[in-house]
């Protein structure tokens, strides 16, 4: 079914991504965009405004990737794209469905010399799953909807689409065709038979669940595959939280034990990258489960890689019947291991030190945080040990940078999760130096009433950074900040509410009163600058 829309370039575009569920849009003022503007002014769809444009893409991602729908930002043209470029990168390795609508200078006297003249869909093109320009004003509906389509096919991500100013400012009426449903990735069912029978017969099996499995919605697949083949389940970024903590098949404490004794590894939803040592597992086999054959991975060959709709893989492999090994033992053993670890944490979480440990604020936060909590981290050391000891009650409910490591998603992904939910806790967990890149949108916060809970390990330093340099070289240069920086000040000054904390026994009450403000409110904690995140590798 179609249905007649008349109006300039901004309402054609608006009228065509309103069949997505998109109810809101971020940006930052600029004149080539003001039809975007005046279409969602009229329309009733939500306009939150920010500070710096890698903020709005990134609240546009905390969006899709929460609600597992587009999320829009609409950019200025020129210095606004390129502002952007960072966020529409991290969405691009997060596979998140971030439609990105910017202006363009006029077509009719391109090469002329207008203001922010340049042809943003070279830049972009490498960092998008589709770039164009919109050149007719009677296609935007037609070509937004495209863009959108393939923004939602698996593997997802970010697109781009320019609109001159000449069309996006003039009128036309076209008809609008229902929304493009996106394509089904259907997997080869021969490839996900042969990873049933593998991980059926494995002794030792072991799943590592990644993002994909959120946005895919196959949670309650996930969760009904392992229990009917009693693996456990660890967990990386939005797959965190998958399985809920408490869950007899739950772990995240004991992954090297449980690799180093595991005969197959099976990943789902999350690419064999560093962070899961590129896919190199010692003596286990591999199953890679993917959502897209693009995500094959290519530089190591798994024993079965089914790529397709996340949720029917693992439907089924919960409905194998094969041959099977029993698991309880297994099981057992890594319960043992994982009881361990966490009563060696025990003293970490209730550390009495003076300066304060970064892990004392974790176990401050453990306590007073929701199951519903959003938490987002953004920085280096500070937020390695939250993705230790935080532990998301719920799926959605965890966002990380993802494998782009970007610092300065904070303010961003804090807006879009309070957007998407006015009423959980959001708790942003920032390194201090990660503050600098976005901590002017805690403006943006107080203006437009979105209160956060913005937690700050203050060490002084770039943390990830000094450290391994020093460990590298016997000495570090430009990793210095300033020590105990008032951060809490400067959320202060721009409306909202804060203070600084010292003494490991001020924690609570401070978190409790930041929770309790209804505010943007940062709770500034001066932490240890000589503790150190022990990790393995940083860089390669
Ligand atoms: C945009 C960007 N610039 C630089 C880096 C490199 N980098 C990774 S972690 C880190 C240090 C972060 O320091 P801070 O936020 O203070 O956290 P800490 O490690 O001190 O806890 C830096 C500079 C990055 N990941 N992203
Ligand atoms: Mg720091």
């Amino acid at each position: 079914m179609t249905a007649p829309v008349s109006g300039h370039g901004g309402d054609l575009a608006l009228a065509a991504l309103r069949g997505y569920g998109i109810t809101e849009l971020f940006t930052l003022s600029g004149g080539h965009v003001f039809p975007f503007y005046d279409a969602a002014h009229r329309t009733g769809v939500r306009l939150v405004d920010v500070r710096h444009e890698q903020t709005a893409v990134f609240a546009a991602e905390a969006v899709a990737k929460l609600r597992q729908r587009p999320g829009l930002a609409v950019l200025t043209a020129g210095p606004g794209v390129t502002n952007g470029v960072s966020a529409i990168t991290s969405a691009y390795f997060n596979g998140s469905p971030v439609v990105v609508l910017a202006g363009r200078a006029p077509q009719w006297r391109w090469g002329s010399g207008s203001l922010q003249e340049i042809d943003h869909v070279p830049i972009v093109a490498s960092i998008t799953r589709h770039a164009a320009t919109v050149t007719a004003t009677d296609q935007v509906p037609a070509q937004v909807q495209a863009a959108v389509a393939t923004a939602l096919t698996p593997h997802r991500g970010p697109v781009f689409l320019d609109f001159p100013l000449d069309v996006i400012f003039s009128p036309a009426e076209v008809e609008i065709a229902e929304p493009i449903p996106p394509a089904v990735v259907e997997p080869d069912l021969e490839e996900v038979a042969k990873a049933a029978a593998l991980i059926g017969r494995a002794e030792r099996p072991v799943i590592i669940a990644g993002s994909d499995v959120y946005t895919g919605g196959a949670v309650a697949a996930l969760r009904e595959a392992a229990e009917s083949l009693r693996i456990p389940v660890y967990a990386n970024g939005m797959g965190r939280g998958c399985l809920p903590p408490g869950h007899e098949l739950a772990f995240s404490r004991s992954r090297r034990a449980a690799i180093k004794g595991a005969d197959v590894v099976v990943v789902i939803g999350t690419p064999l990258d560093f962070r899961l040592n590129f896919g190199d597992f010692g003596e286990a086999q591999v199953v890679h489960v993917v959502d897209a054959p693009s995500q094959l991975a290519r530089h190591v060959k798994p024993a079965a890689s089914p790529a397709g709709d996340l949720r029917a893989i693992l439907e089924a492999l919960a409905e194998y019947t094969g041959l099977r090994a029993d698991h309880a033992e297994w099981v057992a053993d890594l319960r043992t291991a994982e009881d361990a670890a966490r009563g060696l944490e025990r003293d970490h979480l209730q550390a009495d030190t003076d300066p304060i440990k970064p892990a004392r604020v974790y176990g401050e936060l453990r306590r007073i945080l929701d199951p519903d909590a959003v938490i987002i981290g953004d920085g280096g050391d500070f937020v390695s040990y939250a993705g230790k000891y935080l532990e998301p009650g719920a799926p959605g409910c965890w966002l990380d940078p993802g494998p782009y490591g970007c610092l300065g998603t904070g303010l961003g992904y804090a807006m879009g999760a309070r957007v998407t939910y006015p009423d959980r806790q959001i708790c942003l967990l920032l390194g201090d130096g990660a503050a600098g890149f976005s901590l002017m949108d805690a403006e943006s916060l107080v203006r437009q009433h979105l209160p956060v809970v913005i937690v700050v390990g203050n060490n002084g330093i770039w943390g990830l950074e000094k450290h391994p340099m020093k460990a590298l070289y016997g000495y570090d240069v430009a990793a210095d900040l300033q020590p105990g920086l008032r951060y809490d000040t400067v959320v202060r000054a721009l409306g909202g509410a804060g203070e600084m904390v010292s003494k490991p026994a001020d924690l609570g009450p401070a978190l409790k009163r930041a929770f309790d403000s209804g505010v943007p409110y940062l709770v500034n904690v001066l932490t240890d600058p000589a503790d150190a995140y022990p990790r393995s590798s940083n860089l390669a």
